[in-house]
């Protein structure tokens, strides 16, 4: 680093530091002062988090579009789903149909995939799907998943990536009875909020310019936080219990999530509904495609008194420093992120502000603690002579491959039968992180060797993507049970997936 530079970072440190309590409590606790890393910024100007708009799955048209937004610094050019950024929310009780028109008024294919449901092989959105410019595409189908927070994305062979990027991502809330009488938080006490990083710099720009070269390795990596379409979000919260329900929305960020105080995060439910139990937790690793269904209490907070939740800094051991897979370990740590830097997104594990929460002055009232039973979860039970398959993540030489092949999108790669649970083996074998995400339903995690060598807790209930760190080795439940026809396993790092990190599977 030059002297210049390094003078530069160094004042703008130690002006931060003389005024944020953030950067104090940094400093107190031996860390580096925030506004170094770009992405933590107490003294930024703030934006209210809107709350995306709700609607009704049982009549819907979804028009994909081109439209202008406003992501709080300013108005800019989007991708959406209705014009809106995030896409709309869609709630739905379980056991209604869904009837959702997409129309493509993009200047290229795309098709839409909702992320975690069991549907039908047509309505689940296989990039072969993808419909022209101008076109339509009717999906129906019966939710039948347990209640909890799922999603919807394009799938466009190649174009993934692009589409949600440049704005085209929504939640999906099923509801049941089950989960209605635990009296948890709701109305504006129930709190959903998409996750995302952008590569903004100091501007507004949304457009997705990807390189050939460490965007391809590492993924899209941003340098700015997003939450439900705003940067440097804020939100005034009541002095007491909440639910948020949290999604990973990005390209190819991981986030380590807390909050900045230390508050606990009570864990109630992930990617395929609720947990048995509630479990308490400082920190949720969170890879691109997973959900977190929290509770949090700011009962104790004093009115104006502001928390931050936060994706803290973290370091994936084995992860590759540079392309090609050469220099694994400190010293290419070093150099690719002096890399990323230049590109103009901030390297995987950096710390990042993603909402700030601010307490209202009204009175507080105790938050009603989580249920000590949530629900039962339904276990997916593996005979000991069940049929094992083995998926090896392979990145290397700007690859990204599974068991060695790109996807190709009419072969068939693995047949299973319909009704007969299986064990998935996933060996990642690359020194980079990859969240895989199989289709049509949930599966359970069970166990994992190398690396964390543990199933981590809040992989305990049903999952549809597991974050495999490089040297990991991860042994899924699958128990495809409803529908036949061709669905996808892949990445969920939307650059190593429209570069090929993908398969098809046949339901028999
Ligand atoms: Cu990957």
């Amino acid at each position: 680093m030059d002297r210049r530079r390094f003078l530069t970072l160094a004042g703008t440190a130690g002006a931060v530091g003389l005024r944020s309590p953030i950067s104090r409590a940094w400093a107190a606790a031996g860390g580096v002062a925030p506004s170094v890393s770009g992405a933590l910024r107490p003294l930024a100007r703030r934006h209210p988090l809107g709350v995306p708009e709700v609607v009704s799955a049982a009549d819907l048209t979804l028009a994909a579009r081109p439209a202008t937004v406003d992501i709080g610094r300013g108005a800019t050019e989007a991708w959406t789903l209705n014009g809106a950024l995030p896409s709309p929310t869609i709630r739905v009780r379980r056991g209604e149909r869904a009837s959702i028109l997409l129309e493509n008024s993009l200047p290229e294919p795309t098709i839409l995939h909702w992320h975690g449901l069991d549907v039908p092989e047509a309505a689940d959105g296989h990039p072969r799907l993808a419909i022209a410019t101008g076109d339509s595409y009717q999906y129906d189908f019966t939710v039948e998943d347990r209640a909890g927070l799922y999603w919807y994305h394009p799938h466009t062979h190649g174009r993934t990536g692009a589409q949600t990027y440049q704005g085209m991502a929504g939640l999906i809330v099923v509801e049941d009875d089950e989960e209605s009488a635990l009296g948890l938080p709701s109305g504006e006490l129930d709190l959903p909020i998409v996750l995302q990083d952008k590569r903004l710099g100091d501007g507004t720009s949304l457009a997705y310019e990807r390189s050939m070269g460490p965007d391809v390795m590492y993924g899209y990596l941003g340098d700015t936080a997003v939450a439900n379409g705003v940067v440097d979000g804020t939100v005034e919260v009541h002095r007491t219990g909440y639910r948020l329900r949290l999604l990973n929305a990005s390209n190819a960020r991981v986030f380590e999530l807390g909050l900045s105080d230390g508050r606990p995060l009570t864990l109630i439910g992930t990617d395929g509904g609720l947990l048995e139990r509630p479990v308490t937790l400082d920190r949720i690793m969170m890879g691109t495609g997973e959900r977190a269904d929290v509770l949090v209490d700011f009962s104790s907070m004093e009115p104006g008194e502001r928390v931050y939740l936060r994706s803290f800094e973290f370091q994936i051991p084995g992860m590759m420093g540079m392309m090609g897979g050469r220099g694994m370990g400190g010293g290419g740590m070093g150099r690719g992120r002096g890399m990323h830097a230049m590109m103009g997104g901030l390297p995987q594990g950096a710390a990042m502000d993603l909402v700030e929460f601010v307490a209202s002055d009204a009175p507080a009232e105790t938050a009603r603690p989580a249920s000590d039973v949530l629900s039962s979860v339904p276990r997916i039970e593996l005979e000991s002579g069940a049929p094992r398959r083995t998926f090896r993540f392979e990145s290397a030489m700007m690859q990204h491959t599974i068991n060695g092949r790109s996807f190709e999108m009419e072969r068939v790669d693995v047949r299973v039968p319909r009704g007969q649970p299986e064990r998935w083996i996933i060996e990642n074998t690359s020194g980079l992180p990859h969240p895989v995400h199989i289709h049509v339903g949930q599966f359970q995690v069970l166990a994992r060797a190398g690396g964390r060598n543990r199933v981590m807790p809040w992989e305990t209930g049903l999952k549809d993507t597991v974050l495999v760190w490089p040297e990991e080795r991860v042994e899924v439940g699958v128990h495809f049970r409803t529908h036949r026809g061709l669905f996808l396993m892949h990445c969920h790092n939307l650059e190593h997936e429209d570069m090929g990190m993908m398969l098809n599977f046949e339901v028999e």
